[in-house]
């Protein structure tokens, strides 16, 4: 299949749905016959990264290296989707900047906070709130969401489909599948 490279730069709350809509688009993607790669923390934190914790300095640079492995899937001709909370604009233009204007799409997977909380499906949400973990988004640490989004999906809106489908759309009208 015939279809342009790029990064989908998911950006949210633990718990909005980042790794979930990921991992459907991705499954979406490959029904289209087009083949693509997930960056998450499951494959980034527990190799690559696996020194990093979450104080604002690990988590910058959490970013700055999955951007940079994110590029190299680019380079190769890939549609590579990433799912870290990335909680700062600073670094979410750092990346930006690594790619071509079109290559770099962010989406922002916006749930209220309240929301992520309920959800709480790793239960981490409570023990951030008996200060069993420190620095825990959005309650000892910031969020900033993103200014100018390319792309903003309200996931206690649309289902984990709805919001892949969004996505599709999207790369359809912008002529990269
Ligand atoms: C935020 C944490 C923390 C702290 C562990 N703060 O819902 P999850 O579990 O699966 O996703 C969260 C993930 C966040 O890692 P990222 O690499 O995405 O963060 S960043 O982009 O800011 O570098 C959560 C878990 O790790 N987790 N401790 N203190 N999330």
């Amino acid at each position: 299949n015939n279809h342009k490279s790029c990064v989908l730069w998911f950006t949210g709350y633990s718990g909005s749905g980042k790794s979930t809509i990921a991992n459907e688009l991705d499954c979406q993607l490959y029904e289209l016959g087009i083949q693509s790669y997930v960056l998450d923390g499951d494959n980034i934190r527990h190799g690559l990264n696996k020194e990093l914790g979450f104080s604002p300095e690990d988590r910058v640079e959490n970013i700055r290296r999955v951007g940079e492995v994110a590029k190299l899937f680019v380079d190769s001709g890939q549609i590579v989707t990433t799912a870290f909370i990335s909680p700062f604009q600073k670094d979410r233009d750092q990346v930006r900047q690594l790619f071509a204007g079109n290559e770099f799409i962010e989406v922002f997977v916006d749930c209220p906070f309240e929301i992520c909380e309920q959800r709480d499906p790793k239960g981490l949400y409570q023990k951030a709130r008996k200060g069993e973990i420190r620095d825990f988004t959005g309650i000892d640490s910031p969020y900033e969401a993103p200014i100018n989004p390319e792309l903003t999906i309200n996931t206690a809106k649309h289902t984990v489909h709805e919001a892949a489908q969004l996505i599709i759309t999207h790369l359809k009208i912008n002529g990269i599948i």
